[in-house]
């Protein structure tokens, strides 16, 4: 199951005709330079290239009038005179004679896109389009948009495959109003979108665009918006909104299929958005959506106008769709102050419609600044040059999940059953002999603790990706694994512990952070870099769970970024498959996916699932989620709050920074 690519160099062919400052910026070399970068680096060699096709009237007539089909369908016969005045009704946009061809082939690739993921020949994909589709209203074109690609797409969806939830995410910096308006009233289609706004100063400049417009009747609740009232939002301040917002609804929302406005002008560089995140982040962004929807993830080309950042970051999202690690998240220091008020008003104008945001705090009073003013403007050296390092390359090491399994249990399909290429350093052996098998000769337990540590060994040196072991004693093995991962000076473990284990005092030297999930632990013992989670029903509340790995669970490993994940599952933990492989599938953007798995060797039935999941197939569905149990929400709560202010990740109100903290500008 592979990546599909769609391209079509035909669609470079139109441009800027006249002189318009607002259009100078969406240019041919937007897709050369992002499609360029794809050949240069591998990675189009990687993917399935699938052809482009024209969208057909009726797949237009899906989303926009015969009224404005027609229209436009005149603009290849008309003079450059015809074409500026048939320009005029519209904003932010330019016509061709070129462009009506161009957009036919735009739509249709987005169409192909769907084809190809829906009849399953490829897993996911990116459809790399001109003209860019989120701005496009049903009778009227607009920010260089002429057709609602991925509206159309996800009609499309529902119409040919009976796709009952699609889940849009719009990652670019404009807010797509014609998606927001195509599904208004629908609650099968939910869109969420995050844009710089300004206090409604940003282009489009529409009240629709704030955190209040949440849909129409029945779609009421179906429609996300994040509204951005400062620029120079952070990595911190996108996987914020990710972890507290976005993922606990998707994850409730369950959809069959997830269609994603790639636009990159939200990333550093670009002239339009002036934000500050980095190319890497949309790894991370694709990585935290690949597991919904069976992983049928299609993304489609919006904006972005730096070039380099735009091909930098073109090159992030489809690496990640392949299967690619995640590279390790850079300077996650927390989200900044703006950024939490703009997530603080959409938790709480949400609450009403999804029970997983039921306990999000009222809105904000008076004294922050989501007030409907212009802010004093911030007058600064806005046109100094912004530089920012380019992604380190990344690799998928040869072995991508290694397995030590006892005799008789099956390596599955893919996996790579670890052997020993070399005697263990006697030393460590002796080590191994003396601390944990003390005294005893025990060949087999011996023989697994080796593997152990040279598997780890191997992760670090990043020739083995992710690992599994299905170990006789789990303590010891889990013991031994960390003591040894823990040891090298700039490692960090991050162990997540499923189940009840009476886990023994570590350091507190910040070398390892471990979370448990039990029903069993008590909060008392919790130290800083222990942290218990009581949950009252176990793993049988899937919701509370969800609740916990998404606003909990992920902002702490990707603040803490460890450079392993031990994910230790103790017996009988009475976690279904579905909800660990979620978890597993999560897990893996971190550690660059050094995720090892040790489980007891009663859980033979899991070796499977788990070895599915270190592989990078994406997890199943969990089904739509019920409200989460209160009790369950409460203890994630108790715990948010008594972490958030070391945690900065953890914050997702306004109210949780001081007047001081952390200004984006
Ligand atoms: C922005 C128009 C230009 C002002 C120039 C899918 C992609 C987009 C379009 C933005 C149009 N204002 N200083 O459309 O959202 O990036
Ligand atoms: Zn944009």
């Amino acid at each position: 199951m592979g990546t599909a690519l769609i391209y079509d160099e035909e669609m470079t062919k139109y441009k800027l005709l006249w002189v318009d400052p607002a259009c100078k910026i969406e240019v041919p070399e937007r897709l050369t330079v992002s499609h360029e970068a794809l050949v240069q680096s591998g990675l189009a060699d990687r993917c399935i290239s699938v052809p482009v096709r024209k969208a057909t009237d009726s797949d237009i007539l899906r989303v926009h009038s015969e009224e404005y089909l027609e229209g436009v369908k005149k603009t290849p016969y008309m003079t450059l005179e015809d074409l500026k005045e048939f320009t005029l009704q519209y904003g932010d946009v330019y016509f061709h004679q070129n462009i009506y061809h161009c957009a036919e082939l735009a739509a249709g690739a987005a169409l192909q896109l769907v084809d190809s993921v829906m009849t399953g020949q490829v897993r996911n994909g990116m459809a790399l389009v001109r003209p860019p589709g989120h701005h496009s209203m049903r009778s009227a074109a607009n920010g260089f948009c002429v057709f609602n690609n991925v509206a159309i797409a996800a009609q499309y969806a529902k119409q040919q495959y009976g796709v009952k939830r699609v889940l849009i995410v719009d990652w670019d910096v404009h807010h797509g109003q014609g998606v927001q308006y195509c599904f208004e009233d629908d609650p099968s289609v939910l869109y969420f979108s995050w844009h710089r706004y300004e206090h409604q100063n940003f282009w489009p400049k529409l009240r629709d665009s704030d955190f209040d417009s949440v849909g129409k009747e029945k779609g009421a609740g179906f429609n996300i918006n994040v509204p951005w009232n400062k620029t120079k939002m952070q990595n911190s301040d996108y996987l914020s909104v990710f972890c507290h917002l976005l993922l606990p609804v998707a994850y409730e929302f369950c959809p069959d299929l997830v269609l994603v406005c790639a636009g990159f002008d939200s990333a550093i560089g670009d002239p339009e958005g002036e934000m500050c995140a980095t190319p890497d982040i949309f790894a991370h962004l694709t990585h935290l959506l690949m597991n919904l929807a069976g992983g049928k993830v299609c993304a489609v080309l919006e904006g972005g106008y730096n070039l380099t950042s735009l091909a930098q970051s073109v090159c992030q999202t489809v690496q990640t769709l392949l299967g690619d690690p995640a590279p390790r998240p850079a300077n996650l220091q927390g989200p900044c102050r703006s950024a939490l008020e703009s997530l603080h008003c959409a938790r709480s104008t949400h609450r009403q419609y999804w029970p997983c945001l039921k306990h999000a705090a009222d809105l904000p009073t008076s004294d922050i600044s989501t007030k409907r003013f212009k802010l004093a403007e911030e007058k600064e050296d806005s046109d100094k040059e912004i530089v920012w390092p380019e992604p380190d390359k990344r690799f998928a090491p040869a072995v991508r999940a290694a397995v030590v399994l006892p005799d008789g249990v099956a390596c599955p399909d893919g996996c790579h059953p670890f052997t020993l290429s070399e005697d263990l350093d006697p030393l460590i052996v002796n080590k191994l002999k003396e601390k944990f098998l003390k005294g005893a000769d025990d060949r087999e337990t011996l023989s697994t603790l080796s593997r152990l540590i040279a598997l780890v060994d191997q992760m670090e040196k990043n020739e083995v990706c992710s690992g599994l072991a299905l170990v006789p004693a789990i303590t010891m093995a889990t013991m031994c694994v960390i003591q040894h991962a823990a040891s090298a000076p700039k490692n960090r473990v991050l162990v997540v512990c499923v189940g009840d284990w009476n886990v023994p005092k570590f350091t507190e030297d910040g070398k390892t952070l471990v979370m448990q999930f039990s029903n069993k632990v008590s909060e008392e013992r919790a130290s800083r870099y222990y942290i218990p989670l009581h949950l009252k029903k176990g793993f049988r509340d899937v919701s509370g769970f969800m609740q916990a790995v998404t606003g909990l669970l992920l902002p702490l490993g990707y603040q803490y970024d460890p450079s392993l994940v031990v994910l230790v599952r103790m017996s009988d933990s009475g976690l279904c498959d579905s909800v660990w492989q979620q978890l597993t599938g999560l897990l893996q953007g971190l550690a660059q996916g050094h995720t090892l798995v040790l489980m007891q060797d009663n859980e033979k039935d899991c070796v499977g699932p788990t070895g599915s999941s270190l592989l990078g197939d994406p997890a199943p569905s969990l089904g739509p989620l019920l409200a989460p149990l209160s009790e369950d929400v409460e203890s994630v709560e108790k715990l948010r709050d008594k972490l958030k202010a070391e945690w900065k990740l953890l914050q997702n109100t306004a109210q949780d920074t001081g007047k001081d903290a952390g200004d984006c500008s």
